[in-house]
């Protein structure tokens, strides 16, 4: 077996995207599409990302045709564990690969994920601008009480993802302590689900930055660390900003991750949504096929 791959990094947060040899997902949208590759191909998403092909890190993404030919194309991403609705990091690490590719032009280009039909645009710069689905904040101030640590007190907020976001750390955000932040993010999602909120996979963690508006850590859903901004992660953090007050339509919110590389966020509201606009760059790694042989005991990744 043998699928065809462009690796590429998004503010260091990688992206693998699948150009050929992912198996038959049909011509529906890509929620439907999402759901035959979750229930008849699980280890298909284990063999791209987790080791020894891939790592924890790496989020892997299947590009497909469009459900709808007004579009350019369909994506649906994953991670070492499972499924993501949306990937800011990783549109923009598709935006690299298309371009890469040779398949698109500076300009707009509509791109369908499971929970919604995005915007990517590609700038002359290289850069990539993705508008992302209306995000909101559906709670203000949400204490959980963490066993081991204590009340943490943060907003629940959708961003393509549903997030937890907090100003309280144990320490500074610094790549030194990411063992610590890890550690402690992971408590707090563990009390979520515990407290009625399994869905809420994503804890992201807020600090001022000396070169951006805020520096934050983001814990993902198999417990690897966000190296960039994470374009969903901003995206409910633009929600919450507008909903204190804090930031306007048209003003840019400019988000640092916890090695430094920052996204610039911003956005406008139509029809009482508010629609998020988080700006990237993305670099390709690698052209690669990676082969699956018979008789190899992990060609469909090391998972538990
Ligand atoms: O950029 O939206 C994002 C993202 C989600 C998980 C990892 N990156």
């Amino acid at each position: 077996m043998k699928i065809h791959v462009i690796d590429s990094h998004t503010g260091g947060e990688p992206t693998r995207v699948v150009i050929g040899g992912a198996p038959p997902l049909g011509n529906g949208p890509m929620s439907e599409r999402l759901a035959i590759l979750r229930d008849q191909y699980d280890r298909f998403r284990s063999g791209v990302v987790n080791e020894p092909r891939g790592s924890d890190a790496l989020v892997g993404a299947v590009l497909c045709d469009a459900y709808d030919p007004a579009n350019r194309a369909g994506v649906i991403f994953f991670n070492n564990v499972g499924y993501l609705n949306m990937c800011g990091h990783g549109t923009i690490g598709l935006g690299a690969t298309l371009k890469y590719l040779g398949r698109i032009e500076p300009g707009v280009h509509r791109i369908e994920t499971p929970v919604g039909v995005v915007s990517m645009e590609l700038h002359e710069s290289g850069e990539v601008t993705v508008g992302n689905v209306p995000s909101y904040r559906s709670e203000k101030d949400f204490t959980v009480d963490v066993p081991g640590i204590g009340p943490v007190t943060g907003d629940i907020a959708w961003g393509g993802n549903w997030f937890f976001l907090t100003y309280q750390k144990p320490c500074d955000l610094e790549l030194k302590n990411i063992e610590e932040l890890t550690n402690y993010t992971w408590r707090i999602r563990e009390a979520l689900t515990a407290n009625g909120h399994p869905e809420i996979d994503h804890i992201e963690v807020f600090a001022p930055s000396d070169k951006a508006d805020g520096k934050n850590f983001v814990l993902c859903p198999g417990k690897a660390y966000d190296r960039s901004p994470c374009g969903t992660g901003t995206s409910a953090k633009l929600a919450c900003l507008y909903a204190d007050g804090k930031l306007r339509e048209g003003e840019v919110w400019r988000q640092e991750s916890i090695i430094g590389s920052v996204f610039e966020g911003s956005f406008t509201i139509e029809d009482g949504q508010l629609l998020p606009r988080i700006k990237g760059s993305a670099f390709v790694t690698g052209d690669n096929y990676l082969l699956m042989q018979q008789g190899d005991p992990f060609r469909w990744g090391i998972r538990p």
